[in-house]
């Protein structure tokens, strides 16, 4: 069983529903336990400047599923979410990176752990401060803490406070 953690964003249609609705399928998930959900904070959109603001939250994990396998699983949920989105609302309903698993440092093809951009991103150095403070890059041995120093708090802001996962999911 190793703790990871995964950072969530929606930009489109009902966001809050979203962030919810991939949490539930984590949560339904029997490899995976959802022990931690930050507060839901509203983002102004990094990289491309055209589009609607984010949601984001940051969420703890507790699993026996593989780095990999925890990656096609969150793959899978985005299918999953974007079947609806492409009929209702256009692209990305949904997006779901890991950010940290095990205190591991992983390089392939397909999955960079830790997530190459998070040390750079307020959306989600925030809601992961609020989860876990203590968290430290492998990469650097640096702590959250100190990324979020340096980076600052600037657009991000509290959308909603989230009491506990079981709330969360069931609101
Ligand atoms: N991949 C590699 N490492 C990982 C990882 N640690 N977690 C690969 C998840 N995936 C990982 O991702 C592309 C490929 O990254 C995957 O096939 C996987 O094998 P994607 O989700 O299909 O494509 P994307 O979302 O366009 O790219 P990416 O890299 O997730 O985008 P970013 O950089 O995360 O940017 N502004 C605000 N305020 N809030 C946001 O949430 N998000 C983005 C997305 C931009 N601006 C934002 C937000
Ligand atoms: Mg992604």
């Amino acid at each position: 069983m190793v703790t990871a953690y995964i950072s969530l964003g929606s930009n489109m249609g009902d966001k809050e529903q979203a962030l919810q609705h991939a949490v539930q399928l984590l949560q339904k998930n029997e490899y995976v336990n959802v022990t931690k959900v930050s507060s839901i904070y509203d983002t102004d959109p990094v990289g491309y400047e055209d589009q609607d603001v984010f949601l984001n939250i940051v969420i703890e994990v507790e699993t026996t599923l593989s780095a990999q396998q925890l990656l096609v699983t969150c793959q899978e949920i985005e299918q999953q979410l974007k079947r609806v989105r492409i009929i209702r609302w256009g692209p990305r309903t949904i997006d779901l990176d890991i950010l940290l698993y095990n205190h591991e440092n992983i390089e392939t093809e397909t999955l960079i752990v830790p997530h190459p951009r998070m040390h750079e991103r307020a959306f989600v150095l925030v809601p992961l401060m609020e989860i876990a403070k203590d968290a430290v890059l492998p990469t650097t041995e640096r702590t959250v803490a100190s990324y979020l120093e340096e980076v600052g708090h600037a657009g991000v802001r509290v959308f909603k406070e989230i009491d506990d996962v079981e709330g969360f999911i069931h609101s």
